[in-house]
């Protein structure tokens, strides 16, 4: 088994986020080796009628492969108790696999990148926390226009989450 890296977002804006937030990430810290963004929060996308997300990122690498961490990743968001009210609308806990190594992944269940990963200034910047040198679809992700403005505030530096 070899061992590959990955990204995977995590946001909340319903319930105690920051610590729906840390619940996770400890259980992500089953998977593999993590490492672990600032903490964000960050207007919401969509609907505007909802609260605030709370965003990050970790870096996993792990063994598993992607449909197998896909099925971890939705049975932490069910753990959660995960409530999702309407598409791009409020959630308990939302955990996306944005990025697994190098690959193009396109099938029924999973779009690998991350199909908005590069419009989303609450992903990418967190990405850039972790690795600054980053390069998604063949874009250096600190170039992007939208990293220069970005509507999100870092709630809580470094050190947020035990793992
Ligand atoms: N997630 C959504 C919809 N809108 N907005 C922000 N700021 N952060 C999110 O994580 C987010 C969103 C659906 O997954
Ligand atoms: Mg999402
Ligand atoms: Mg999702």
């Amino acid at each position: 088994m070899s061992h590959v890296v990955t990204y995977i977002g995590l946001g909340s804006n319903l319930g105690d986020s920051p610590q729906i937030l840390r619940d996770a990430i400890q259980r992500l810290n089953e998977l593999g080796q993590l490492k672990v963004s600032r903490l964000y929060q960050s207007p919401p996308m969509g609907p505007q009628d909802q609260p605030h997300y709370y965003n990050a990122v970790v870096q996993l690498t792990t063994t598993l492969l992607p449909l197998d961490l896909l099925d971890q990743l939705q049975k932490i968001e069910q753990e959660a108790g995960r409530v999702r009210l309407r598409r791009w609308g409020e959630r308990t806990l939302d955990l996306d696999l944005l990025i697994y190594a190098e690959q193009d992944i396109q099938n029924q269940r999973l779009t690998v990148p991350h199909i908005g990963l590069l419009e989303r200034d609450f992903v990418i910047v967190p990405l850039l926390d972790i690795d600054p040198d980053l390069i998604v679809k063949g874009q250096k992700l600190k170039d992007l226009e939208l990293v220069k403005h970005p509507s999100l505030t870092v709630v809580a530096d470094g050190n947020w989450v035990e793992k």
